[in-house]
């Protein structure tokens, strides 16, 4: 496909797959690096307040699994690894990212996304979107396989096209290993589509499509490597109470800046 093809392939229909972008050898050193950050999270102290970052399977009747933390998730995982704040800027996935959004990058989220083998929550159907403090609501979300990813772990599941829905309301993301992806009986998922991928594979998706993942009763983890671009047409516009200002990585562009720190856009 070339370059325009993606893009246009993407603004219609949400989703566009970047396959086998990774290296062996690279998929393994995050891999590893998944191993120490189970491991630091395990030594932090009770009142350490890094433990927010590192976030505990809420359902699981453990909290341990082969002695290592029962993660769900990690938040801001460049600031914790040198090797997750450099997957950001992967120059194969940044190329294709500058396909969807331009020239000039600025990151929002990191994070490791951990579906742990047997004990790993649905994710509900939502939009990242409806989350963030971000106008307009049009990001790019970036999931990364590191290990390879089927219904069996819990695979991203998407419904094309839900980005032209316009911004929705969803509640709870993280649910019982038992519970449906959705309780919303209005929502229409005739077109719901599993994303299985390739360890060193990424879907790519607007931050307005209509995603969530199933449960993991598999004997395999699912580990997926989250980022969330935008380009500096997007403002930052937190409600009511929220920090007045944000600092951001730049990751391409922006004559070479290091981060930007977004001012808090008044309501119109
Ligand atoms: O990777 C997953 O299972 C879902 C992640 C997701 O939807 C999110 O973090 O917004």
């Amino acid at each position: 496909m070339t370059a325009a093809a993606q893009r246009e392939f993407f603004e219609d229909q949400g989703y566009l797959v970047l396959e086998n972008f990774m290296t062996t050898e690279e998929v393994a050193t995050c891999e590893a690096e998944i191993e120490r950050l189970h491991a630091f999270a395990g030594s932090l102290a009770e009142d350490d307040s890094q433990r927010r970052n590192f976030q505990i399977e809420p359902y699981a009747e453990v909290e341990e699994q082969a002695g290592k933390p029962l993660l769900r998730k990690i938040e801001e995982t460049r600031k914790y690894s040198d090797i997750f704040r450099d997957l950001a800027a992967h120059p194969k996935l940044i190329d294709r990212v500058r396909t969807l959004l331009g020239d000039d990058l600025l990151l929002f989220r990191s994070t490791l996304m951990l579906k742990p083998a047997l004990h790993g929550s649905v994710h509900a159907f939502h939009q990242d979107s409806a989350y963030w403090p971000m106008d307009p609501p049009s990001l790019v979300t970036v999931s990364i396989a590191l290990n390879d990813s089927s219904p069996d772990n819990g695979c991203i599941q998407v419904i094309p096209e839900s980005h032209k829905w316009g911004m929705q309301d969803w509640g709870l993301i993280a649910q019982d290993k038992d519970k449906p992806l959705t309780e919303r009986e209005d929502l229409d998922l005739s077109r719901l589509t599993s994303m299985p991928l390739q360890a060193g594979s990424a879907l790519m998706f607007h931050s307005l499509v209509v995603h969530g993942s199933g449960a993991n009763n598999s004997p395999h983890p699912r580990h997926t490597a989250l980022y969330a671009y935008f380009p500096p047409t997007v403002t930052y516009r937190p409600k009511q109470g929220g920090a007045a200002e944000k600092t951001v990585p730049v990751i391409h562009g922006m004559d070479g800046r290091a981060e930007v720190t977004l001012k808090a856009a008044v309501a119109p």
